[in-house]
């Protein structure tokens, strides 16, 4: 037990800057007797850390002695963003800090600047993980995050002449004042071995390789709360014992440590490339990492909680337990659990079974067939024959259950199958191990749930009725409203005399009634403005660019990919453009000026989304620099899209452009963050955008494009030599053709909207389907912007 101590918090300005000082002093991250904004920050985030530190040691305390059920959100990603401005916003201390900071010579939006985005995911997945903890956090959920900790995570955006380049981020180069290494909570992870029977017949799992799972945890504040979560990340560490000395001393520098580096390389990078065998086999280390670290500390303080109150059953496990899978990436926590329960804790496997599937849950976030995942059965074998063997029985007893009770299902079987044991590549289908096994299944917005049981899991829908269902996504109301935009809250909290609406955002339905009044609406576009020029200037700093904060400012941001359709953004760009072109001086002068931004990261790999952003950058350049339309267009692509980015971006949008191909996005997130800062959409029915539609209004949604049940009948249309296309559409294509945008060849790119069918092209994505729909609601955007 620590000996009791005080450390008094300090609320005032002057004691908060004597604290930070202390922080500057006494655990110095640099040379003495600098106080530059970098130390500056990591001093601020200590002195806030102290804080949190106290509300988390009592929340865990609180949980420790009233034991209540827990939920563990398992994720391979958390797309955290910065931390201090949500801290001491949370914490309600934003104000007494930016003062504290001032006495010390700095400006509190100069110091936040120097943090480092935590970017340990990819997208709209792990920033949905993120989210949630705060939202957890704010509700006074217990609810933990399990997930990696990435020495590198997502790639930084460089653009160069010839498109995206990718250059590794070192978030962890000076260290992270957000986490605290837990030395004390290590478990070992095994990969490879075999299996070995007991005499008594029970089924042990040995040799092969150890590494240690060590905890790195992260503070999730609540707001206006004390309840403090936590995000626990794992790191690999081999053991002093794997260092080979002789090796070393024999001058063998590079084998001695090799279970060292081994180790190592297990959360070096987020989501390494799987192109080769070797990508693939650390993929699934990182997966069965995260499961197995996570389960047993789950499992750990399970047993420790229960045996502080006595005599327990295993039964109650799942009472106490949620265990939440983020898509298919943690699905192997199903067989680990059933291997620490059977092999481990002695149970049956019917008892086993019936605790891992009352405890697993299961999210899917897509219907795109090259993201459902698929591993090969002999790399798993060799990885982690103990786990084949239980996914093996599941499989087995599944097969049974259908032959016994639904032999209507009978010729079905070959797909609903775990086991797909197609003699080329027998593989183990990750969604269809989570659908057997979890109590629940979800997809992330009312139409991507209704398509889950209509197609990608039909065959279950008549075994398990109720187990499939729909929770929408969501977003913290607090980073994507409250502190990205404090212009625009603090006029709702005037105008609902409230600001309880940062954690009830059905209340901002109490605007309505003022949505007519003149001095809102006026109040409301000067915070809009105030927010459009700081993104000006953001603009102007990171590309050169001049833009105008009085032209209507279009915004599309996202990861670059085809069925999000960034192609039918810019070949609209590019068509608006042409136009103007042929337009006298006055006839310009009636348009409405548009500023179009574009970002997004494409996958290292994926060249038909690099090519993208190379055409939205040499459009950018081309355009930017006509002084004929100049004045009234703009292209500008932010480089290096992430949360910080977005942060700044999103309060300074008045159009967002959410426009996949009706069916293919799963939800997507922005859409609710750009609707939420009074931003307007241009988009789909797809997605959230169905739910943010009837929210919003139809007059605030600018909607085009076919309908998902329409999308199978056009492509085959199409195959059958039936699509003609809009002339405006070839217009647009043919001057990228004409070299208009420079000598890049753009050919592979616009041959794949060309053709009826084939590999890359007949236009999978519709573009050319929507193209005219889209351009005649844009045509409506300019005029409703008047
Ligand atoms: C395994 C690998 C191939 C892989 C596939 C897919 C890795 C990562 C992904 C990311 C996918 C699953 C993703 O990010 N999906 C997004 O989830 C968001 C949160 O639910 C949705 O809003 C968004 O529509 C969806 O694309």
């Amino acid at each position: 037990k620590i000996p009791p101590v005080s450390y008094p918090l300090a609320e005032e300005p002057a004691e908060i800057a004597s604290n930070i000082s202390f922080h500057a002093k006494y655990s110095p991250h640099f040379s003495p007797f600098k106080f530059d904004p970098e130390e500056a920050y990591f001093s601020t985030a200590e002195s806030v850390r102290d804080r949190l530190i106290e509300q988390w040691n009592e929340t865990y305390l609180h949980y420790h002695k009233t034991d209540p059920k827990q939920t563990y959100y398992l994720s391979m990603e958390y797309l955290q963003g910065r931390a201090l401005t949500n801290a001491i916003g949370n914490l309600g201390i934003g104000g007494a800090y930016a003062d504290a900071l001032k006495k010390l010579g700095h400006d509190l939006e100069e110091i936040v600047e120097q943090e480092k985005d935590a970017a340990l995911g990819n997208g709209g997945l792990g920033r949905l993980a993120s989210c949630f903890l705060d939202s957890m956090a704010t509700l006074n959920l217990p609810a933990w995050g399990y997930g990696l900790r990435y020495r590198y995570g997502l790639f930084k955006q460089c653009i160069t002449k010839d498109g995206q380049e990718e250059v590794a981020e070192d978030w962890l180069e000076k260290f992270s004042p957000w986490e605290i290494v837990r030395h004390d909570v290590t478990f070992p992870v095994r990969f490879f071995g075999r299996v070995e029977v007991n005499p008594s017949g029970s089924r042990e799992w040995i040799g092969g390789e150890v590494v240690q799972a060590l905890a790195y945890d992260v503070p999730i504040p609540g707001y206006k709360t004390k309840n403090t979560n936590s995000l626990r990340l794992w790191e690999a560490k081999a053991c002093a014992q794997d260092f080979n000395l002789f090796l070393f001393n024999d001058g063998q520098y590079e084998s001695a440590g090799e279970l060292h580096s081994r180790a190592q390389q297990i959360c070096a990078v987020l989501y390494p490339g799987d192109a080769t065998e070797n990508g693939k086999l650390l993929r699934l280390k990182q997966q069965f990492f995260l499961c197995s670290a996570s389960l047993q500390d789950i499992i750990f303080r399970f047993k420790e909680r229960k045996d502080a109150c006595g005599s327990w059953q295993w039964s109650e496990f799942p009472k106490k337990v949620a265990v939440q899978l983020n898509d298919t990436h943690p699905t192997l926590a199903i067989p680990e659990l059933m291997r620490l329960l059977m092999d481990e804790e002695g149970l049956g496997w019917d008892e086993a079974w019936d605790v891992t599937t009352k405890t697993i849950a299961y999210t899917n976030h897509t219907v795109l067939p090259e993201a459902l995942e698929k591993w090969s059965q002999s790399v798993m074998w060799k990885l982690l024959p103990r786990h084949m063997e239980i996914i093996d029985e599941i499989d087995k007893r599944f097969m049974a259950m259908i032959h016994t009770s639904r032999t209507d299902l009978e010729s079905k079987l070959t797909s609903m199958r775990i086991l797909d044991n197609s003699p080329q590549k027998p593989v183990v289908r990750m969604a269809n191990l989570c659908v057997v096994s979890s109590h629940t299944v979800n997809g992330v917005a009312q139409l991507h749930s209704d398509i889950l049981k209509s197609e990608l899991f039909a065959d279950y829908v008549s075994i398990w009725p109720s187990k499939f269902q729909n929770k929408t996504n969501g977003i913290t109301p607090r980073r994507w409203l409250h502190f990205c935009s404090p212009e625009l809250s603090s006029i709702i909290n005037k105008w609902l005399n409230t600001d309880r609406w940062v954690t009830n955002l059905d209340l901002l339905a109490g605007l309505r009634k003022f949505a007519d009044n003149e001095d809102l609406q006026s109040e409301w576009a000067s915070a809009k403005m105030a927010n459009k020029r700081r993104l000006s200037q953001y603009i102007l700093r990171v590309t050169g660019v001049t833009v105008d904060p009085n032209s209507l400012f279009d915004i599309q941001v996202k990861r670059i990919h085809e069925y999000k359709r960034q192609l039918l953004n810019i070949l609209g760009v590019i068509y608006r453009y042409k136009k103007l072109k042929e337009m006298n001086p006055e006839e310009r002068r009636k348009t409405t000026p548009r500023t179009v931004m574009i970002g997004g990261k494409a996958f290292a790999t994926y060249t038909n989304a690099k090519r993208i952003v190379k055409l939205v950058n040499d459009v950018g350049d081309v355009v930017n620099t006509d002084p004929e339309v100049n004045d009234y267009l703009k292209v500008v692509f932010v480089p290096n899209y992430n949360v910080s980015v977005a942060e700044m971006l999103i309060p300074g949008s008045e159009l967002s452009q959410h426009i996949s191909t009706a069916g293919m996005e799963a939800s997507g997130t922005s859409n609710m963050k750009f609707a939420l800062n009074g931003c307007l959409i241009i988009g789909t029915l797809d997605g959230a955008n169905v739910e943010i539609r009837e929210e919003i209004g139809e007059d605030n949604f600018f909607l085009f494009g076919a309908t998902a049940d329409e999308v199978p009948k056009i492509r085959k249309d199409r195959e059958n030599g039936l699509f003609k296309p809009d002339p405006r559409f070839e217009e647009a294509k043919q001057f990228v053709r004409s070299g208009a945008f420079g000598s890049y060849d753009y050919s592979p790119l616009l041959d794949s909207l060309e053709g009826n069918s084939g590999y890359g092209r007949g236009d999978y994505f519709l573009v050319g389907h929507d193209f005219p729909s889209y351009m005649d609601t844009q045509a409506k955007v300019d005029e409703a912007y008047k």
